[in-house]
C-alpha cells in the first residue's frame, strides 16, 4: 500500500519513520510540506516524491491511501478532498477546527456510501487504556460513575495558543471517555482555577473542565500543559464496585540515595510510541482489506464539538447538541 504523507512536522516525520520501518505491508511514497526542506529531508527516510501542493498528494495516481498530519486548520479541507477522491485517510485530530467543518467532512463520507476516514485517536490502540476499557467492559467495576483525568504536557511551543489546551489536548480526553464509556458527551463547563505563573497568560493555564455524559456520568479532566516535570497522563474510572486505572508502560524504578524515581515520559512520542505504530499498523491492515474500523469521522465530529463547547463556556455549563448519528456510524466503538 503506497501512503501520501501530508504535513512532516514533528507527528509527521514520526509516522513516515514508523511506516517505513515499524509497519509492515505499507510504504511511503509521497510527502509535502510548506516547509519545502523539511519535506525534502523526511521525504528522503523513505525515498519518497516530494510534491508542491498538499492537494498533488492526495491527487498522485501511485497514491492509495494518506495520512493527514498537517496543521490541524488544514484538516477538514483535505479529509475532503481524500473522500472526495474515493481514498482512504488517516487523518491526525483534530478532525477539524470546527463541528461545522468536521460535520461536512462525516457528511461527505456518508454521501460516498462507506467508511474511508480515520482519526488519529491513538490512545485506542494503548494497551493501558485498552486495560481499562476491557476492566468495563467485563464489568469489573460495576457501573461508572465518574472518571478523573489528568492531561500534563512538559511545556508547549509558541504556536500553542489560546484555547489549544482544549482543542488539541482535551481532546483526546474526550474521544478517550466517549469510547470507554460508549456514551455521547451531552455538556461542558470550565472551571476557572489559578492560572500558573510559567505559562503565558493568554493559555489560562492549567484547566479544569467537567463534562457529562448522556446517562449522567461526570468527567473532571484536568489539562495542563506547562506542567513541567514530565508528560503525565492519568485515568481512573470510579465505578459501583471498584475503580479502574490507566498505567504507563513501565520504565523501570531505580532506588538511589534513600529513594524511589520512576521515571515518566517528557512527551506523547515517548508515552505513546507503540500505540502509534499500532494505530498505523491497524489502519493500514484495514485499508488493504477494503474497510475502515478505527476512531471514524463521527468519532472526530463529537469530539471537536465538545472541546467547542469548551472553548464557548469560560464558567458556563455549554450543551453539546450534536447532529443525529448516521447509521453508517452505527455499533462503531473500536478499535
Ligand atoms: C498534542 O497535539 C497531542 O496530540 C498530544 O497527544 C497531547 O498530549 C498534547 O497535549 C497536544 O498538544
Amino acid at each position: 500500500m503506497n501512503v501520501g504523507v501530508i504535513g512532516t512536522g514533528m507527528i509527521g516525520t514520526e509516522h513516515v519513520r514508523r511506516l517505513t520501518s515499524r509497519v509492515a505491508g505499507a510504504r511511503v511514497t509521497a510527502v509535502f510540506d510548506v516547509d519545502t526542506t523539511r519535506a525534502v529531508t523526511v521525504g528522503a527516510i523513505a525515498g519518497a516524491t516530494v510534491h508542491r501542493e498538499a492537494h498533488d498528494v492526495v491527487d498522485d495516481p501511485a497514491v492509495d491511501a494518506v495520512v493527514i498530519a498537517s496543521p490541524g486548520d488544514t484538516h477538514a479541507d483535505l479529509a475532503l478532498a481524500c473522500v472526495a477522491a474515493g481514498k482512504p485517510v488517516l487523518c491526525e485530530k483534530p478532525l477539524a477546527t470546527t463541528s461545522g467543518a468536521a460535520l461536512k467532512v462525516v457528511e461527505a463520507e456518508v454521501t460516498y456510501g462507506r467508511r474511508l476516514v480515520q482519526v488519529g485517536f491513538m490512545r485506542r490502540y494503548d494497551g493501558g487504556y485498552r486495560q481499562v476499557k476491557a476492566a468495563l467492559a467485563g464489568g469489573r467495576i460495576g457501573d461508572p460513575l465518574l472518571v478523573h483525568c489528568v492531561h500534563r504536557n512538559v511545556s508547549v511551543p509558541p504556536t500553542f495558543t489560546g484555547d489549544m489546551s482544549l482543542t488539541d489536548s482535551l481532546v483526546h480526553e474526550v474521544d478517550a471517555c466517549r469510547w470507554l464509556l460508549g456514551q455521547e458527551i451531552v455538556a461542558a463547563t470550565v472551571v476557572d482555577v489559578p492560572h500558573s505563573p510559567l505559562a503565558s497568560p493568554e493559555l489560562r493555564d492549567p484547566r479544569l473542565v467537567l463534562l457529562e455524559t448522556e446517562r449522567g456520568i461526570v468527567v473532571d479532566a484536568e489539562v495542563f500543559v506547562n506542567a513541567r516535570y514530565g508528560y503525565d497522563v492519568r485515568c481512573e474510572v470510579v465505578g459501583t464496585t471498584g475503580t479502574v486505572a490507566l498505567d504507563a508502560p513501565s520504565t523501570g524504578a531505580v532506588a538511589l540515595d534513600g529513594g524511589r524515581v520512576q521515571a515518566l515520559a517528557m512527551d506523547w512520542q515517548a508515552r505513546f510510541a507503540q500505540a502509534y505504530v499500532d494505530e498505523l499498523q491497524a489502519w493500514a491492515d484495514a485499508v488493504r482489506r477494503g474497510t475502515a474500523e478505527g476512531p471514524s469521522a463521527w468519532d472526530g465530529y463529537a469530539a471537536t464539538a465538545v472541546t467547542e463547547a469548551a472553548v464557548a463556556s469560560r464558567g458556563t455549563r455549554m450543551r453539546v447538541d450534536l447532529a443525529e448519528r448516521p447509521s453508517l456510524y452505527e455499533g462503531q466503538s473500536s478499535p
